[in-house]
């Protein structure tokens, strides 16, 4: 046989593995055969054939962390936003091209059998796709590291759009099993509830401290592999659900009332049955106080196990282990961690205290003041009462050194104090982060100087060494290479695919980028993919978009903050100035909004109703004809994600400055080659170091002058009333223009703005983004040069990549190096 006819054999031998294992799977594994299997068992059985694929290096990668005992780290977050694993697996894995060939040889349409996986959306917004995207990069690059979260019985609700406003549907997402996971039933922690605590003497006369009549309940491990990119190693994700304990059971079945100790069961499994629905928003509740403790129980039980399979002293811990906060919700670990060390290691307390503040670090993200956590002392003295003590005595030692340190300050305390004294008494999530980690991180470089010189400045004068900076970042595998094969094949071509794990390659495109055939081609990739959002446009929202108008793109959640409202002032005075002049020409723009408003937030929600509202007005007026569309896109999510961002122009990132921690759209939207209109505002700055000053559109007063104006008294009405085609637009609103069934439908809105302080000062920033996207519009009337810009800002994104943001992480908080795996280990040892 020649070499040529040996690999054409090999590629058979694979097509009929995969083929047997596909056609097994659906056999065997779901009992279904060709006549009624359906498309969603197709996915599964495909899904479960992957697995098979995944878990011999899943094993080999455990195996080699157990034996290296390297430093391992810990991402402790109430958010995972993963969207789907099947085509991600697949990419990640170098077996795309095998599992298309060999499911299209049986008859199917892979691509439709790819399509039939669910989301999994155990996340809100920003953060949670961050956790997702570091999961990626750390697995890429052969770090030992675990995600550690809930499993959600119901994600993040759908959303629907009923007579323009937003619906929340139940995400059921666990109704047709998820194959991904394992549940590891010998993985179960008991995390503790309420009870009290006793204190007693031991024989040494040490006082012992127990916590004691307590409601327990279970947490079982699930896990999910994650899969790095073009390496053996696999790491995994360890999501807790909450499950009722066999005491527990027994106590109550035994009180007789049978009913009622259901209930009580089904109350204790509550705990992970949903995801909390708001995006940089504290909801306060009971219920999500507790999640915070079983996860942070859960997860500090776990790791101590797998450092105590190898080391006894506990002083080894910060050796061993990392713990990355995401964000103040698992802080709770912090004081649990204290309490395993000292109530049953036996460790003492300035120990235990060490050990805490080494292992420990927090990342915020966020400096709205409604999304900073604090929780009144009284749930913690029904719910955890020996947690409070540890509080108290970790803010009493830490309120002597702010007074050894500041002795003239007395003011000081009470503002740096962990327990917040006024009306009712709150335990304050961030001060407990700050002082219990060694290092506290924004997500951008001018967030990071926002917590240092406003936020947390009190802590940055005392533990100056503890704050630092890591900028947020992206998978390119999932956000470039696999959401967008038409560009990723391109670039390829023309500078190779290192970029795939070295974002900071895609700066070739540098030299390219004024080359016309490269630019044709590039303007061919992104037409088609605008061919593709129409088609999900005419079909989901009935709507004929036209692919060569400029699509103008905000996609995010609905948050005041983020300015949805600016851009709706922006679409209407673009349309007053048609009806004012129907001859003129206008550059043809489509308007692309999507995102989920938190159901209690109603604001948000009537922001969604008025895009729709406007959309209702625009898309229907004869005078526009066409030059302007409103599309708003139901149920915002990963994979809707993944379809719009290839398709985008133009990228909305027009937060008030200093509002928006980072943003990572801005950089999904920039890769795709997008170009941005933003202000300067989170991660927005450093694209615009990257890409040019030239190369992106920049409006409106930066953080400073935001503040300068704040403190001057900002007036909206001075705007208002200076600048005529701003006055008629709020006219409009406020008159009913675009809801003449209900006419006052939106005045809150126009109030927010004009009676009640427009505390995000749109309209300080709107002459500025109006004319900004004049700009916008003169230049796409010179396509050849919009496509060289568009180059050069994906040929700058190299900074973006999470791996360089993980790569900081583990060098500069964590300390941990990647572990070799090799592949086969497992394989050695079975035989
Ligand atoms: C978000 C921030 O709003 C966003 O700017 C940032 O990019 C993202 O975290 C990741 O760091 N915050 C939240 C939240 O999602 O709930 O606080």
């Amino acid at each position: 046989m020649t070499d040529e006819q040996i690999g054409v054999n090999e590629e058979l031998d694979k097509q009929m593995l995969i083929i047997k294992s596909f056609l097994e799977h659906l056999e065997y594994t779901l009992g279904k055969d060709k006549y009624s299997a359906t498309p969603y068992d197709r996915f599964n059985a495909l899904a479960y054939a992957v697995r098979d694929y995944l878990v011999e290096r899943w094993l080999d990668t455990q195996q080699a962390y157990y034996n290296s005992d390297n430093k391992r780290v810990y991402y402790m977050s109430m958010e995972f936003l993963m969207g789907r694993t099947l085509s991600n697996s697949l990419i990640n894995l170098g077996i795309w091209e095998d599992f298309k060939d060999a499911i299209t040889s049986l008859g199917n349409d892979f691509d439709q059998i790819v399509n039939e996986e669910q989301d999994a959306g155990l996340g809100n917004g920003g953060l949670g796709r961050l956790a997702a995207c570091f999961l990626d990069s750390m697995a890429t690059m052969s770090i030992p590291a675990y995600g550690y979260g809930i499993r959600y019985e119901y994600g993040i609700f759908r959303q629907h759009i009923i007579d323009g406003a937003q619906v929340e549907i139940p995400d059921n997402w666990l109704r047709y099993r998820n194959p991904w996971e394992l549940d590891r039933q010998e993985h179960l922690h008991t995390v503790k509830f309420y009870g009290r605590v006793i204190s007693t003497f031991d024989a040494n006369g040490k006082l012992v401290r127990e916590w004691v009549d307590t409601d327990d309940v279970m947490a079982m491990a699930y896990d999910t592999p994650i899969p790095g990119y073009q390496t053996h190693s696999v790491n995994t994700l360890r999501l807790w659900s909450a499950k009722s304990s066999r005491e527990f059971d027994l106590k109550f079945f035994n009180e007789g009332n049978y009913i009622r100790a259901v209930e009580k069961k089904m109350q204790s499994e509550t705990i992970s049955k949903v995801l909390y629905p708001a995006d940089n928003v504290v909801e306060g509740k009971e219920l999500r106080f507790k999640q915070e403790y079983f996860l942070a129980s859960a997860t500090v039980h776990d790791v101590i196990y797998r450092f105590k399979k190898k080391h006894q002293d506990m002083r080894l811990l910060p050796d061993k282990v990392a713990i990355q906060l995401n964000d103040t919700h698992p802080t709770l670990a912090i004081p649990e961690l204290m309490r395993v060390l000292m109530d049953v290691e036996g460790v003492e307390w300035e120990d235990a205290w060490e050990i805490t503040k080494k292992t420990f670090a927090y990342t915020n993200h966020t400096i709205l003041p409604e999304a900073l956590e604090q929780w009144p002392v009284w749930f913690f003295e029904q719910i955890l009462p020996r947690h409070l003590q540890i509080i108290y005595e970790i803010n009493e030692r830490f309120l002597k050194e702010i007074r050894e340190r500041f002795p003239d300050e007395p003011n000081r305390l009470a503002r740096m104090s962990i327990v917040e004294e006024h009306w009712e008494r709150k335990i304050r999530m961030a001060h407990l982060a700050i002082v219990g980690s060694h290092s506290v991180n924004g997500v951008a470089a001018l967030h990071t100087e926002i917590l240092k010189n406003e936020l947390f400045h009190d802590f940055y004068e005392m533990y100056p060494e503890r704050f630092n900076n890591k900028t947020n970042g992206i998978t390119q595998r999932r956000w470039l290479k696999m959401s967008n094969p038409a560009l990723s094949g391109l670039i390829d071509e023309y500078i190779g695919d290192g970029w795939t794990t070295n974002l900071y390659e895609l700066e070739k495109l540098r030299a390219i980028a004024a080359d016309p055939e490269f630019i044709a081609r590039w303007r061919q990739v992104k037409r088609s993919n605008k061919e593709g959002l129409c088609r999900y446009i005419k079909q989901h929202n009935d709507l004929d978009v036209d692919p060569d108008s400029l699509f103008d793109v905000q996609v995010k959640r609905l948050h005041e903050y983020k300015r949805q409202l600016l851009n709706v002032l922006h679409i209407i005075t673009l349309f007053n100035r048609i009806k004012d002049n129907p001859g003129a020409y206008v550059v043809p723009r489509t308007f692309i909004f999507a995102g989920k408003a938190a159901p209690a937030y109603a604001t948000a929600k009537l922001i969604i109703r008025l895009i729709n509202a406007v959309a209702a007005v625009v898309n229907h007026d004869p005078d526009v004809a066409g030059r302007i569309k409103v599309v708003f896109l139901a149920n915002y999510s990963v994979s809707l994600a993944e379809k719009i961002f290839p398709a985008s122009d133009l990228s909305e990132q027009i937060s008030t400055a200093g509002t928006e921690a980072s943003g990572t759209g801005n950089m999904k939207f920039a890769l795709n080659g997008a170009l941005t209109i933003g202000t300067l505002d989170g991660a927005n700055i450093e694209i615009m170091e990257e890409v040019g000053r030239e190369n992106i559109f920049i409006f409106g007063m930066t953080a400073a002058e935001v503040s300068q104006l704040r403190a001057r008294g900002y007036n909206p009405r001075e705007y208002y009333n200076g600048n005529r085609e701003l006055k008629r637009v709020l006219d409009m609103i406020a008159s009913g223009f675009f809801s003449p069934w209900a006419p006052e439908l939106f005045t809150p809105l126009t109030d927010s703005l004009l009676n009640l302080g427009d505390h995000y000062m749109l309209l300080a920033d709107y002459a500025s983004y109006v004319a900004c996207q004049e700009q916008v519009a003169q230049l796409f009337k010179q396509p050849d040069e919009w496509g060289r810009r568009a180059i050069l800002n994906c040929g700058g994104m190299g900074k973006f990549s999470s791996d360089r943001t993980i790569d900081q992480y583990a060098r500069e908080i964590w300390g941990i190096k990647p572990v070799d795996i090799l592949p086969g280990a497992v394989e050695l040892q079975r035989h």
